[in-house]
């Protein structure tokens, strides 16, 4: 079964910062990094989630987190791409556990074991949403802008 072979860990997350830093994470970068676990209800059905806080993801490109969540960085938004176009946004401070309890984490593993074809190897799990909806599956991308550069008061009008 050549098709169910096809391993996980070749598949990457390409991540961008706010400053324009990029990386690409693979299944293994993921894994290392402190795990917490969420257990998500939807359509009736409830699974045990498991993987690092996106946060904790996005810190490795230069996302702003912790105390550095105030101010001027409230404007700072998550875009979370998936291989079939979904895409799903909300702002950084949402995933910051100093800021809500509900954990949004990047799940790597569904009750134990990792995620296959069409939801898998990366899904967002976002702790105490009413619907799924949220919940992208198969995540290539996940990029952190700063809406707030627009309006930078460093940055001088252009006169012509
Ligand atoms: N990549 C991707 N993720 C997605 C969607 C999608 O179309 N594409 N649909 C969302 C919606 S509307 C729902 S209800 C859930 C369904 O997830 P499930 O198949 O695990 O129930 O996936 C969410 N994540
Ligand atoms: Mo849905």
């Amino acid at each position: 079964m050549a098709l169910l072979a096809s391993p996980a860990a070749a598949q990457t997350i390409a991540v961008t910062g706010p400053e324009g830093q990029s990386l690409t994470l693979s299944a293994a970068d993921i894994a290392a990094l402190p795990r917490q676990t969420v257990t998500f209800a939807g359509h009736g059905e409830s699974h045990v989630y498991e993987g690092p806080l996106l946060i904790d993801v996005l810190a490795k490109a230069g996302a702003p987190t912790g105390k550095a969540l105030r101010g001027p960085n409230l404007a700072h938004v998550v875009l979370v791409e998936s291989s079939d176009g979904y895409k799903v946004a909300f702002g950084l401070a949402e995933s910051d556990p100093g800021t809500r309890s509900n954990r949004m984490i990047l799940a790597d593993k569904a009750d134990g074991a990792p995620m296959g074809e069409g939801q898998g190897p990366f899904r967002l799990i976002v702790e105490g949403d009413l619907r799924p909806a949220r919940g992208a599956r198969m995540v290539s991308a996940i990029k952190v802008l700063n809406l707030g550069d627009k309006a930078a008061p460093s940055a001088p009008a252009h006169k012509h």
